[in-house]
């Protein structure tokens, strides 16, 4: 094996990102103090960092999390604040020909003072900024200072002069300011608006000329890759340089060398997403030089793909396909949004965890939502290995723009800073304009002046795609999420393209609404549910927890939407007897709404080539979209989504009381009972499945039962034949079904032919045992949605929420451990 999955070992930073001896770097991280402008008391503060870091820890502010501290919490930053530190230079350091304050993310509107000196004024969080400090930084004690004036004030007073269009679940005004948007509020986070040093700040003593980054362009050919580098200098006063030298490093250590020309790879070991191959990844040191002397050094890890988007026309419409290395891929995965409110908590560790949940769950794609910040490195290290296509989308989401020669520099700039630092990740697979703002300006959604709506165009069409050409000439790009190509047509065209699709839950269609739409690619779709109990405790007393209380809707952001899941339970489930019973429902709901959409889709593979569904994760405590909430913890559908998202998954296309809405009341009326067995092989290898089903009553005795071996060609879908149960009892029958191969289960599932709340279920008294670090789970009846939870402990488990016929299920615990299990299903919703 070339190449060893390092993948579950222990979560470590990647040695590339070590630190060069070239240049010399004095970090500024650490202990800084801060003050309110107005308020003369300092406080320490730990950089990166924030004012609400600072507060917290200083014990000056409520959690901002709990009940609604929210509201006081987002008051503060109608204030502006001073951060302050002294740092000392040293002769040899004073040598350097150039000094360089270097703030990798300021957050956002700063004026940066060195030495009581004026440097200049940051107003893009998404940007690194940089100021020479030469004439004023001196040897011994230096003092640095940053103002941060208050983004809420700015976007009031900027939005008097300038009105704003773009979502209403933020503060008024909030597209004017380049932070992320979400910062201000949206339909599943609140409004903390926060200001501070959020990424790493330095001092760099270099020369007049240093390597900003390099383009690393790949060609494949003849099963050789050719690697061609190109430098991005960074000069002050004519600094000059003579060349660069580089040196890749295969898995396996073996050293390639150049003076700048291509570097050509004979055997190259290929990246390739998840579930299609492994990860292999190559180490990139560039040094440039002047006459034979090192001025610089830059370090990157690389994978050797191709990746583009295949579009073709067809019966149709046209094809939306990520392609890697020729393999067309079905992309399976959810939609990443900031994983905190408060930035200072989202670290590499975290972030890794939530990336290795991810790959549990068999993504293999996962889409950077446009109303956030540009992720970490770590980020993208992380999608590296783990093998997670990415979507990243630019920071533009839910909103209009001013295009003034001023903004248009400013997110030029941006653009620029990103690119330069993501372009060489392999996971890295298309860039994307915006979230929704093509069908927001060709649907009209927020009445915005002309000048904003040709805004749109330009900024889209014309300026990223421009920025894209120089920076990172080889990488699909696609306008906006969703878009059908650009030029305001049809964004959301079903045949073309990828789709946004909300009419299950907006629009509150039911489930089975997702079988009449063969997508291309659905890059958001999605229904909410609440967090479990342990997390609903973190924010709320308990006369708080009833899901209609002050504190529980402040934690629902998308407006009056605990009703919406309400009218969905009424739909499906018997109503739940309490607070707890009713979390454990609306997860159910969520996880059941979309296995229903990613089954049909992946049925339809070729027509269908993505499912992402709308969201992957929470950035504080809340009843949202997400699989996984604030603290970690897997929902219902996150475990779903382990088993949908399985690369050779059993589907069923069930017809019943949910797929025919008959007219219950007109007895008796006709209704189709029947089931079809889907195979889906998302692998590159012809797959030998046995498969067996069986009609059974509420008790798993069986009525009826069939098997048969199929082969399932590399990635492609099999529809098995149809059987008709319409003769049998509507309430008393459900159809249990399981894949194997090489006799090992690799896939089960079950439907019913009704609402589960009209299903006769029997009580299948489950108990649970554990046995090493294993579970053993009986039933001695049908049992839905089997839910393990353990006391206090946060366990993770192999398997969780499934369906069992009676008898016995081992389940692995793959992360925690506890003694105290407790079990229940769809028959405890009562
Ligand atoms: C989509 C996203 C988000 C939003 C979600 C749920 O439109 O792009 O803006 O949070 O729907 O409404």
């Amino acid at each position: 094996v070339l190449y060893r999955p390092r993948y579950f070992e222990k979560i470590v930073i990647p040695a590339h990102r070590r630190k060069d001896d070239i240049m010399k770097k004095i970090s500024l991280n650490g202990l800084w103090q801060m003050r309110a402008a107005d308020d003369p008391v300092w406080i320490p503060a730990q950089i990166p960092g924030s004012v609400y870091s600072a507060l917290l820890a200083a014990g000056r502010m409520e959690d901002p999390y709990y009940r609604d501290n929210e509201l006081q919490a987002c008051r503060l930053l109608d204030r502006d604040y001073v951060f302050e530190r002294v740092f000392t230079v040293s002769a040899e350091e004073m040598s350097a020909p150039c000094h360089m304050l270097v703030f990798h993310g300021l957050d956002t509107l700063a004026d940066i003072r060195l030495n009581g000196v004026l440097l200049g004024h940051a107003d893009n969080m998404h940007r690194t900024w940089k100021f020479r400090a030469d004439g004023i930084l001196k040897e011994g004690e230096n003092r640095l200072s940053l103002y941060f004036s208050s983004p809420n004030r700015y976007v009031a007073e900027e939005f008097k002069k300038t009105p704003a269009f773009g979502s209403t679940d933020c503060t008024q005004g909030f597209p004017l300011l380049r932070k992320a948007h979400c910062m201000f509020g949206w339909d599943w986070g609140p409004r903390l608006p926060d200001a501070g040093i959020w990424r790493d700040a330095e001092l760099l003593c270099c020369d007049t000329a240093r390597l900003d980054s390099v383009l690393i362009r790949q060609k494949h050919q003849d099963g050789a890759v050719t690697l061609s580098f190109r430098p991005d200098v960074e000069t002050v006063e004519n600094g000059s340089w003579t060349g660069i030298q580089v040196t890749v490093t295969s898995p396996e250590g073996k050293e390639y060398r150049s003076e700048g020309e291509d570097i050509r790879i004979d055997d190259p070991a290929l990246w390739w997403p998840n579930g299609y191959g492994g990860q292999p990844l190559y180490q990139v040191s560039v040094s440039l030089m002047r006459d034979g002397r090192k001025l610089d050094d830059w370090h990157c890890r690389t994978g050797l793909r191709t990746m583009t988007v295949t579009r073709e026309k067809d019966e149709y419409g046209e094809s939306f396909a990520f392609t890697v290395n020729g393999v067309r891929i079905f992309a399976m995965g959810g939609d990443y949004i900031p994983e905190d409110n408060i930035l200072q908590r989202v670290n590499p560790e975290r972030t890794r965890r939530l990336i290795e949940d991810c790959r549990l769950a068999n993504y293999n794609a996962i889409r950077v939502w446009g109303g956030g910040y540009y992720p970490d490195d770590w980020f993208y290290d992380a999608c590296d290995e783990a093998g997670l296509i990415v979507w990243q989308d630019f920071m533009f989401a839910c909103a209009l723009y001013e295009l003034t020669p001023a903004f248009e520099e400013n997110i030029r700039a941006e653009f620029i800073d990103n690119i330069r630092r993501l372009r060489h990740h392999p996971a890295l697979g298309l860039w994307c304009g915006n979230n929704e703002m093509e069908q927001g300006v060709s649907e009209n959604w927020y009445d915005a002046p002309p000048a904003q709506r040709s805004a749109y165009i330009q900024m889209y069409e014309y300026i990223i795609p421009h920025v894209l050409r120089a920076e990172d000439p080889d990488a699909f790009y696609w306008p906006a999420s969703p878009s059908s190509g650009g030029g305001l047509d049809e964004p959301n065209d079903p045949n073309r393209g990828d789709v946004h699709y909300w009419a299950v839950w907006h629009g509150n269609k039911p489930f089975t609404d997702y079988r009449n739409y063969f997508f291309r690619y659905v890059s958001e779709f999605g229904f909410q549910s609440f967090p479990c109990m342990k997390t609903v405790e973190s924010f709320t007393l308990p006369e708080d927890r009833n899901i209609f209380s002050y504190v529980m809707e402040k934690h629902q952001r998308n407006n009056s939407a605990n009703g919406k899941i309400m009218n969905y339970l009424s739909q499906t489930f018997l109503y739940p007897g309490d607070f707890d019973t009713l979390l454990y429902a609306s997860q159910l709901l969520q996880a059941e709404a979309i296995r229903y959409g990613v089954e049909h889709w992946r049925r339809n593979r070729g027509r269908c080539m993505g499912a992402i569904y709308w969201q992957t994760n929470d950035c504080w405590p809340v009843a949202s979209w997400a699989s996984i909430d604030y603290f970690g913890r897997w929902k219902a559908l996150h475990y779903y989504a382990r088993r949908f998202f399985a690369p050779v998954l059993l589907s069923c296309q069930e017809e019943g009381t949910l797929s025919q809405d008959p007219n219950v009341n007109a007895e008796p009326y006709p209704l189709e009972k029947s089931a079809r067995l889907n195979i889906s092989n998302e692998t590159t290898a012809d797959k030998e499945c046995e498969v067996s089903w069986s009609l059974r009553d509420p008790g798993g005795n069986i009525i009826r039962q069939g098997s048969e071996t199929v082969t399932v060609p590399a990635l492609s879908a099999k529809w098995l034949e149809k059987q008709d149960f319409s003769d049998e009892p509507l309430y008393d029958r459900y159809f249990s079904y399981t894949l194997r191969m090489d006799g090992q289960e690799i896939s089960h599932g079950s439907v019913l032919f009704c609402a589960p709340k009209h299903f006769h279920f029997a009580d299948p008294h489950l108990t649970c045992r554990k046995e090493g670090d294993e579970l053993i789970i009986t039933a001695d009846a049908y049992a839905r949605a089997v839910e393990i939870t353990c006391g206090d402990q946060d366990v993770l488990f192999s398997d969780n929420c499934f369906d069992m016929d009676p008898g016995e299920k081992r389940i692995k615990l793959l992360r925690g451990d506890g003694e105290e299990f407790t079990v229940r299903s769809v028959w405890n919703i009562r």
